[in-house]
């Protein structure tokens, strides 16, 4: 029986799923995951990044990425040798936007892995820069000012590539780079996004890039999905000839390396385009269609959905990414998600348990107490100062400060999707706080909307491993039929549908524009007295 290997590298953690597919029989085969702060603490990660040294700053080690990797390969091959000889096809989703640095001898050590020694010793000498900024840096915001007026302003960005300039995006990140350390620019032969990375080891040849992730560097036309030479000139000098092809899903990137086979049992298996972790949701979260929108709650809180055409010109607050089955998404991402989430459950020294006892014991709005729970520098809206704020809420109780930063973060995501243009009459929650089902009455009774959640809840690593089989079954010549791809894995459980209470999603109406008004006031403002940092 074929199987199928999806692998998520998120900003905490790699988790591999084994999909087992024939015409009689479909599951989940096996899944493994792992944090890299827990599993690889010799790279000084904490959640996953590296903080600093300047503000704003935020980076991971790239070689961390490519030992996971490593590491998980051994697992799977120990646990799992049968499925491991039987894999037909692999995929790569990862965290958006982060790029990896190589230099120009990185592609013949890709092609020359030796099998007897581990992978991240042998790529010691391929990064032309140490670090991988990622997705929580908010360090770039002049060169999104001077990308953006290169190109005639943000209103012309955001109608090509999807996107106004955005800090974490990877074209602004190149560009503080560049102009920062051009002799090291000079020395980089090759710009990868994490998913062409982890791809191109699995191959072991320099892999490209899916329209989903291409499509958050501010780098891509969304009207042709190759690289918008007008916004590359803006960012680097000959940046074009630096970055991946970009190729249309669900194209084959390659076969399994010789490295992987000899070291671990894995057979020639095809390796398809990778793409990021909110692309890859979408697949895993059964395509979401128009009046259905997936909220993931991970590390970052996303809000996404299939959206039909690149409709949104001028957006200020989301983005348009192309979507694994050819068309677009739209998505809003906001930084402070599961961070925040346990900064307060840590803070009144709660368990999880604890946390979802307290919004059991609170009432819907909260007698009227808002916090804004900016952790971390914020992406939407737009804020550079993080700090804690809250408005008619004593700090000193425990429980109304649980309510008040899901309130807030369930309020923030609804107000914020309104450039999407969709009425929801449905959403499919995922990611690691879905499993709390206090959490999801929230979100239900905020977006007044039935909330399903599905089976895993991490639906990152299964929509990999339904691309790859997908690409597979495209591959050997059967039909490009995405619904009979998925049946059977992202039907949402019937016992885990939420529906929203009539009388708390009439109050939250007015209390979304409270919640507005005292978030804009803060934003325009810039600081507040009692912000607690
Ligand atoms: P990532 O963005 O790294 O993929 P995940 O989607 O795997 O993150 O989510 C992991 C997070 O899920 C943990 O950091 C934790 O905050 C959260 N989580 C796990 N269980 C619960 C729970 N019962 N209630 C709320 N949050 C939870
Ligand atoms: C999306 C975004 C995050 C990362 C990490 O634009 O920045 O969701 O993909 O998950």
């Amino acid at each position: 029986m074929p199987f199928y290997l999806g692998l998520d590298a998120s900003t905490q953690s790699l988790t591999a799923m084994l999909l087992e597919v024939d015409d009689a029989h479909r599951g989940v085969a096996a899944m493994h995951t792992f944090r890299y702060d827990d599993e690889l603490p010799q790279y000084g990660t904490t959640h996953g990044a590296i903080r600093g040294p300047e503000p704003g700053v935020v980076t991971s080690p790239p070689g961390m990425w490519a030992e996971a990797l490593d590491r998980m390969m051994a697992r799977l091959a120990q646990a799992h040798p049968r499925e491991v000889a039987d894999l037909a096809a692999v995929a790569i989703s990862a965290q958006q936007h982060g790029s990896v640095y190589l230099n120009a001898g990185a592609a013949a050590r890709l092609a020359t892995l030796d099998p007897r020694r581990p992978l991240a010793t042998q790529l010691a000498n391929v990064f032309s820069r140490p670090v991988a900024p990622i997705w929580m840096d908010s360090s770039t915001a002049a060169e999104c000012d001077a990308i953006a007026r290169a190109v005639g302003g943000h209103d012309v960005l955001a109608a090509r590539t999807g996107s106004r300039a955005f800090e974490r995006f990877t074209g602004p990140q190149i560009r503080k780079w560049a102009t920062r350390d051009p002799a090291a620019y000079a020395a980089t032969a090759r710009i990868d996004l994490v998913s062409s990375f982890l791809t191109s080891l699995l191959i072991g040849v320099p892999a490209p890039l899916d329209p989903g992730d291409a499509s958050g560097t501010n780098l891509m036309d969304l009207s042709t999905c190759d690289w918008w030479p007008e916004a590359a000139n803006a960012t680097a000098v000959d940046l074009t000839a630096r970055l991946p092809a970009v190729v249309a899903p669900p194209t084959i990137a390659g076969t399994v390396a010789q490295y992987w086979q000899l070291r671990y049992g894995l057979p020639p298996a095809r390796v398809v385009v990778g793409t990021g972790d909110n692309p890859s949701s979408l697949v895993g979260t059964g395509l979401v269609a128009e009046g259905h929108v997936a909220v993931s709650l991970g590390t970052s809180n996303t809000l996404f959905g299939l959206i039909a055409g690149a409709r949104g010109s001028g957006l200020c607050d989301g983005h348009i990414f192309g979507a694994p089955t050819g068309g677009f998404m739209g998505l809003t991402c906001f930084a402070n998600g599961s961070l925040a989430r346990e900064h307060v459950r840590d803070r009144y020294g709660l368990t999880w348990d604890g946390f979802s006892d307290a919004l059991r014991h609170t009432p819907p709005g909260n007698h009227g107490g808002l916090m804004l729970p900016w952790l971390v520098p914020e992406i939407t809206p737009h804020v550079e100062r993080a700090a804690i704020r809250r408005l008619t809420l004593d700090e000193r109780d425990a429980a109304a400060n649980v309510r008040a930063v899901v309130e807030a973060q369930m309020m923030t995501m609804a107000n914020h999707t309104d450039w999407m243009g969709v009425t929801i009459r449905e959403v499919y929650a995922t990611g690691g706080a879905s499993a709390n089902q206090e959490i999801l009455q929230v979100l239900a009774d905020v977006f007044g909307a039935d909330v399903s959640r599905l089976s895993t809840t991490n639906s990152a690593c299964l929509g990999a491993a339904l691309r790859a089989r997908h690409a597979d079954v495209v591959a050997t010549g059967g039909a490009d039929d995405w619904p009979s791809v998925i049946a059977g894995f992202v039907e949402p459980a019937a016992t885990i549908r939420v529906r929203p209470d009539p009388a708390a999603a009439a109050g939250y109406i007015d209390l979304r524009r409270r919640y507005a008004a005292f978030e804009n006031a803060v934003v325009r403002s810039g600081s507040s007295p009692d912000a607690e940092q």
